[in-house]
């Protein structure tokens, strides 16, 4: 085929126009999920850089999802470890009253948007009935052997509009391959296929890191490029979560987030070799205390969209023990818990684990309705809304509209906001337009309370969403200072809030 000029110039502008991403109404270029830095450039020049690296469409909307839902469920719901040995009968495997839409209705109710099942934890039975192994659902008592818990998961989610995820443990303590690196990839590879073809749309895919064999234990090299490429073949939509590339593990279980959480990271995704290598350079693992400050993108040559998802049980243990059923955190620890996670510019995964029965049990279920109620009656007022402000432009953060945003080019800037009347607040909100990057660096806010600027707090990041408590204040203005940022600072919504008596914010 011949092209004439004017085909070739267009081709070329759109082969351009596909590598930088430029949002509307925005000078370019952006940089959807890393940003490699040319040599040479200068520290300002790799902060802007930095300013300009955006989540992909998926990373996006599974930000905006904040409160999701974690169920490990297995043949240790029945004998009562956290890590089975690989050794159990399947015959273990017996819940007298499953019902995959029970634990879809509370988890809804509860305004979590998504499930992610246990499919394969460490011990290597399988919720479904796999063909790769004898050691699944399919060889136990329950429903004679004909039951499939995945499939009854996602048609319960399915019914319930929650986004589905499926968790399967690379480690795995019954495979007989595993340890021998080519034979257990394709086991797992298997595997993965059928969970990703057999069930229809799976949201996000959660590969564990943990392995326990220690050091006289089997060696197993996990193909992780080749599992991301099997994902990216037959779920294009799906995230994939910790060993994965899009979304990264916090690095605690305690519930808590940084109060510094940067979505630009230097500290690469995936289990990939490069990944490491780079990570290893830095000395930078999950847990490090900073992954994103200038220090740190300073020593980096590339940086990656690479958000932080908080996991967490609402139970001592990941799963299910009768002895626990007391021990169910409260409700004001929950609510903290909260703050600390979605409130820091993280997805939270609180983990509720059925119980024996195949049900979520009686108290996990009244606890996360309060807390349902608790953060409905904190929400539904922000006293911030539609307040007056002088400031241009930032009447959008103000408008109940995230698809709005105020833009602030000069630091330090001032932004004051006044309510028709006075009244009693204990919690501050801030949103950045996380579609276009993350670069607030440091804020204050303030009330004027008696005639006097009085601070509520400060902080560093922002990002999707940041939640600042304090004590009660009565006041009818409040002053914003966003102190520093990366590149102009788009604030999507503010908002000001005060806590049912239930639960003391401070
Ligand atoms: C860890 C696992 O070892 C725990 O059993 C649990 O599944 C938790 C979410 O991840 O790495």
């Amino acid at each position: 085929m011949q092209l004439n000029p004017k085909t070739v110039i267009i081709i070329v502008l759109v082969a351009l126009s596909s590598c930088m991403h430029r949002p509307e109404n925005e000078e370019g270029p952006y940089y959807k999920k890393s940003v490699s830095f040319p040599p040479g450039l200068s520290q300002e020049d790799k902060i802007k850089m930095a300013a300009r690296v955006v989540p992909d469409s998926q990373q996006l909307e599974w930000q905006k999802l904040e409160m999701t839902a974690f169920i490990h469920f297995t043949v240790n719901t029945f004998t009562g470890l956290e890590w089975g040995t690989g050794e159990e009968s399947p015959e273990l495997f017996n819940p007298s009253e499953f019902d995959a839409r029970q634990w879809a209705r509370i988890i809804s109710e509860a305004g979590m948007k998504m499930i992610i099942l246990t499919c394969k934890h460490h011990d290597g039975f399988c919720l479904w009935p796999t063909k790769t192994t004898d050691h699944s659902v399919k060889y136990s008592r329950w429903r004679s052997g004909r039951g499939d818990v995945v499939k009854e998961v996602k048609q319960a989610c399915d019914e319930y509009g929650l986004k589905f995820g499926i968790y399967l443990s690379p480690w795995d303590r019954n495979a007989e391959s595993y340890g021998d690196s080519p034979a257990y990839n394709n086991f797992f590879m298997e595997q993965l296929k059928e969970l990703l073809t057999w069930y229809g749309k799976v949201d996000e895919v959660w590969f564990d890191g943990a392995n326990g064999e220690g050091p006289n234990g089997k060696v197993q090299v996990y193909d992780w490029e080749s599992y991301y490429r099997l994902i990216e073949r037959y779920q294009p939509g799906a995230v994939t979560a910790i060993m994965g590339e899009d979304i990264r593990w916090v690095g605690t279980e305690t519930g808590y987030g940084r109060e510094t959480e940067w979505s630009v990271t230097a500290l690469a995704p995936g289990g990939g070799i490069e990944s490491r290598n780079i990570n290893e350079n830095l000395g930078l693992q999950s847990s490090s205390p900073d992954l994103g400050s200038g220090k740190i993108i300073e020593m980096a040559d590339k940086l990656f969209w690479y958000p932080a998802e908080v996991d967490v049980s609402i139970r001592p243990g990941w799963f299910y023990h009768k002895e626990e059923d007391d021990k169910v955190k409260s409700l004001e620890k929950l609510f903290d818990i909260y703050i600390n996670s979605v409130g820091r510019n993280a997805v939270l995964l609180l983990n509720i684990p059925p119980d024996t029965r195949g049900l979520i049990h009686e108290n996990d279920a009244m606890r996360l309705k309060e807390l349902k109620t608790c953060l409905d009656m904190t929400f539904e007022d922000n006293i911030a809304f539609r307040a007056f402000t002088r400031h241009p432009g930032a009447r959008k953060s103000v408008d109940g509209k995230d698809g709005t945003y105020t833009s602030i080019d000069e630091f330090p800037a001032e932004i004051e906001y006044k309510f028709p009347f006075t009244r009693e607040f204990n919690l501050f909100m801030i949103k950045e337009n996380i579609a276009k990057g993350q670069r607030i660096e440091e804020f204050r806010i303030e009330a004027l309370v008696n005639e006097d600027w009085v601070e509520l707090g400060s902080s560093t990041t922002v990002g999707y969403k940041k939640l600042l408590t304090f004590p009660n204040t009565t006041s009818d203005r409040i002053r914003l200072t966003i102190k520093q940022s990366r590149d102009k600072a788009m604030i999507t919504e503010i908002g000001l809030f005060l806590t049912p008596d239930s639960i003391s914010a401070d």
